[in-house]
């Protein structure tokens, strides 16, 4: 089954957000399977935002991801590496959609409350950046047998 690493970031934590963006991906019917409260360094953020190291706003990035704690997370479904970018909104919040995570929660692209894997790579990437194997749990839900 795919699965997605999604982080509600410091300013989602700070805004006491990390239920109401759970309740969403719950809701939509994708599965948990590893959640956990936790402080970034620097070198992890350093390796996470890698492919920004040459953008101007990389110094801003690592800075504010590492300002307080993270709520990370790994998402199970089909489908959910697209889907959840498509609940999380577009990147700069002037253009998220009402009804997304940004377009509803955020106003500027450097506090946009939520991280999304953007590919099959890059949730295999951050999820081994993020968690250890014996963190993430797979089970079955019957509820499952309603929604896929
Ligand atoms: P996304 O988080 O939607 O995958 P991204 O990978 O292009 O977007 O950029 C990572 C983060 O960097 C993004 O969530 C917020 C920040 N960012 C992106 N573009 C920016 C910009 N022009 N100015 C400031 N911060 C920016
Ligand atoms: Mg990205």
């Amino acid at each position: 089954m795919e699965r997605t690493f999604l982080m509600v970031k410091p300013d989602g934590v700070q805004r006491n957000l990390i239920g109401e963006i759970v309740n969403r991906f719950e809701s939509k019917g994708y599965q948990l399977v590893g959640g956990k409260l936790m402080n970034i360094t620097q070198e992890l953020a350093e390796q996470h935002y890698g492919e920004h190291k040459e953008r101007p706003f990389f110094g801003e990035l690592v800075e504010f991801i590492t300002s307080g704690p993270v709520f990370a997370m790994v998402w199970e479904g089909e489908n959910v590496i697209p889907t959840a970018r498509l609940m999380m909104g577009a990147t700069n919040p002037k253009e998220s959609a009402p009804g997304t995570i940004r377009g509803d929660f955020a106003v500027t692209v450097g506090k946009n409350i939520i991280h999304g894997s953007d590919s099959q790579e890059s949730a295999v990437r951050e999820i081994g950046l993020f968690f250890n194997e014996n963190e993430l749990v797979s089970y079955d839900k019957t509820m499952n047998n309603w929604i896929n």
